[in-house]
């Protein structure tokens, strides 16, 4: 099992931890890794987005790959750390890696929601939203995946600042879907395929989920998608469903792979949720980050060479 020297998968890491593992991978792959700063939280944080990229020159189609917009779901940075390593340790060595990368440029976003994140650490391990006061009850939180423009405020949300699906404000009115939308606009046609990684259920997900219409080419979405969830089930027999979000889990308007999907005329806009089907629920053992991140990774690298 190759790795980068940044990383270490036995274990799940706090904020710190990440974003230092992210800088060691900048000096460590310095012709191969670069990063930006996509916004800041709230609390003051950075939301970064590290970028693979085998020949810098900003002209390649992207992959656009973001974990951990939902604090407790930890498995899913950990899975954008898996999949960091694969692109960087496997480069040039890996052929299948290798011609990805000479092909793609791709955007990871390891904590989408590092405010979040940072009070699972501390506070609350079950935290789901963003930190942001609202409201006079006290309540903090918006949920960020009900905070994009896409048929906000709709079905699956709620008005509630107290709700875990609070939509917020406004559309946008938040720091981590702001983030996730300028960096998406910068990309603009680019942009070959969304990813966003969420825990748990074994799902793979397609647009809408703010009703159940189906977008025009929702054939060819399901035919990825039922490629990545075979090569995913071939690695350790981890059981996928897959089709429409609305369908598969509930309706839920304001989401950001809905938002990325109609803006921006990318043809592939998926949703994952990883392991499990609820034994453990959020507090998936560490044991389990590597084969999860070893089958998310091969699910994703046949997705993406499936594409048309
Ligand atoms: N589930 C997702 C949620 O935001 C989802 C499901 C994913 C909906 C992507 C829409 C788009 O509710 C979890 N566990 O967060
Ligand atoms: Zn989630």
């Amino acid at each position: 099992l190759k790795t980068s020297r940044a990383f270490d998968h036995t274990t799940y890491h706090t904020l710190e931890e990440i974003y230092a593992i992210l800088d060691a991978l900048k000096s460590d792959f310095p012709s191969l890794v670069t990063d930006y700063v996509a916004g800041t939280t709230y609390e003051g944080r950075d939301i970064r987005v590290t970028v693979v990229s085998s020949d810098g020159s900003n002209t390649r189609d992207v992959i656009w790959i973001d974990c951990g917009i939902h604090a407790r779901e930890w498995v899913s940075p950990a899975t954008c750390q898996w999949i960091l390593d694969q692109l960087t340790s496997g480069y040039g060595s890996d052929s299948g890696i290798t011609a990805l990368v000479d092909t793609f440029d791709f955007h990871v976003m390891t904590v989408a929601n590092p405010d979040g994140y940072d009070y699972t650490w501390t506070s609350d391990r079950l935290w789901r939203k963003n930190r942001v006061p609202y409201g006079d009850l006290g309540c903090h939180g918006t949920d960020p995946n009900r905070n994009f423009d896409s048929a906000f405020g709709g079905p699956g949300t709620s008005d509630n600042p107290c709700s875990d699906i609070y939509h917020g404000p406004f559309a946008f009115s938040e720091a981590e879907s702001s983030a996730i939308r300028d960096a998406i606009l910068a990309i603009g046609s680019r942009l070959r395929k969304y990813i966003s990684i969420h825990s748990y259920s074994q799902l793979w997900m397609t647009p809408y989920g703010y009703d159940s219409t189906l977008p025009p080419n929702y054939d060819e979405q399901y035919r990825v998608a039922g490629i990545g969830v075979s090569a995913l089930t071939a690695v350790h027999g981890t059981q996928f469903t897959y089709g429409n979000i609305a369908d598969v889990i509930y309706l839920s308007a304001g989401c950001s792979t809905d938002w990325v999907y109609d803006t921006n005329g990318v043809q592939y806009g998926f949703a994952l949720e990883l392991r499990d089907t609820g034994n453990w629920g959020f507090l998936l053992p560490p044991e389990q980050i590597v084969p999860t991140g070893e089958e998310t990774w091969a699910g994703i690298m046949a997705a993406i060479n499936a594409m048309q």
